[in-house]
């Protein structure tokens, strides 16, 4: 059995990653590397463990040592690296952080996987995000060529393992693919992101803290798609390409902020506008992005993806997943999300 390893997967977008692959290739070993930081859950993955095709490691990628040891203790075929700090907010704070884990880390994989991986016949898959190519104004969409131009630290780090993953492939020849992709939703997203945070302060009668003016734009892109995506390119992706993936589908925040409201009424049973009197406009994040749009064309046109759920469908099957899944909001908000959220919002 081939062993592919997946970076990540106790993340939001891994484990929707991890049961899609598990589920679709049971002659594939599919082994979960994740430190389990406050990001990482593995009740996230409940329905694939027992999976004779499954295996959990609990490892951090900042750890050469025990990278090397897995990798040498059996091949590996591919990897599938989504393991990253991801929050934006979290990297202006703590910089360092992201470094370690975005760039370091992926380092360290890049070397196990060149010293004991598969590299004739697998690949090593970096899972990268939009913020890399910095902010759009009113017009245009992000391609595959537009210039790099981070702007926040969590983009100048994923900027910078993608610049390592592509000079492995020019130096070593390293099997390698990049995707880039805007802004998801779904089930299992840790609540300091935006749309499970407003879920979540909602349902307690919280206010709704709306940075700047919420004039800010980004492209929502469904979880399951852009894991659809990722299997897809995994297998038919072509070698030292960037694929960028996207769900056409941009939205100011303010406007996402209030159909939410409206949808959270209907389904809390509330009068309509009860929920958007909890709209509080709040300092913006330092060098807040305006607006980011992707261009997805190479993908839909060279491997035939397009993006499968409308954003109404999506969207509302994403806030039931909240509604019904309560006592895992309880759970990952309690402890030291409480000291997260004064830190970042008390004095704002
Ligand atoms: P997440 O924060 O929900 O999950 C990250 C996972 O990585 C967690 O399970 C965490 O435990 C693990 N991890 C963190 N540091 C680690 C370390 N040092 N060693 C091992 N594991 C570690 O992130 P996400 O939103 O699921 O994002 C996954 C990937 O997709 C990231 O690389 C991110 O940059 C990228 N991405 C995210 C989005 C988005 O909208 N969330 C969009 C585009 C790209
Ligand atoms: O409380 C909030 N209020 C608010 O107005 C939060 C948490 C966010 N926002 C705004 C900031 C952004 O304009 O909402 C927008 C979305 O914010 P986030 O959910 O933090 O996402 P973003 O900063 O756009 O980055 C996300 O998309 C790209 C992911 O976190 C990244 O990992 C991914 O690469």
């Amino acid at each position: 059995m081939k062993n592919i390893i997946i970076t990540g997967g106790a993340g939001f977008i891994g484990s929707h990653v991890v049961r899609r692959m598990v589920a679709n290739h049971p002659d594939l070993h599919i082994i979960n590397v994740d430190a389990l930081t406050y990001a990482g859950n593995l009740e996230n993955l409940k329905d694939v463990e027992g999976k004779s095709n499954y295996e959990f490691v609990k490892l951090d990628i900042t750890d050469g040592a025990s990278v090397e040891a897995l990798f040498s203790s059996r091949k590996i075929h591919g990897v599938i690296h989504l393991a990253a700090e991801s929050h934006v907010d979290r990297s202006i704070t703590n910089p360092l952080d992201f470094v370690m884990t975005n760039v370091v880390g992926t380092v360290i994989l890049l070397n196990a996987y060149k010293a004991y991986g598969d590299t004739e016949n697998g690949r090593f898959y970096h899972v990268s995000t939009d913020e890399v190519y910095g902010t759009l104004g009113d017009e245009g969409k992000f391609t595959e060529t537009t210039p790099y131009d981070p702007n926040s630290p969590y983009s100048a780090s994923k900027a910078s393992s993608d610049h390592f993953v592509r000079a492995y492939h020019e130096t070593y020849k390293l099997p390698i693919v990049i995707s880039n992709c805007s802004n998801n939703y779904g089930s299992h997203q840790f609540p300091e992101k935006l749309i499970p945070l407003m879920i979540h302060n909602i349902t307690h009668n919280k206010p709704l803290p709306v940075y700047g003016k919420g004039e800010n734009i980004r492209d929502w892109l469904w979880v399951e798609d852009h894991a659809r995506a990722i299997e897809l390119i995994y297998f038919k992706g072509v070698n030292g390409e960037t694929y960028n993936i996207g769900g056409n589908n941009e939205w100011k925040n303010i406007d996402l902020v209030h159909k939410l409201c409206e949808i959270m009424d209907r389904k809390l049973g509330r009068e309509p506008g009860e929920s958007a009197q909890l709209i509080t406009y709040v300092t913006d994040r330092k060098g807040h992005d305006f607006r980011y749009a992707i261009d997805a064309s190479k993908l839909e046109n060279e491997l035939g993806w397009t993006p499968s759920v409308a954003f109404d469908q999506g969207f509302e099957k994403t806030i039931d997943w909240y509604l019904e899944n309560t006592e895992w909001l309880g759970r990952v908000t309690s402890g030291a999300y409480a000291d997260y959220y004064s830190a970042m919002y008390a004095n704002r």
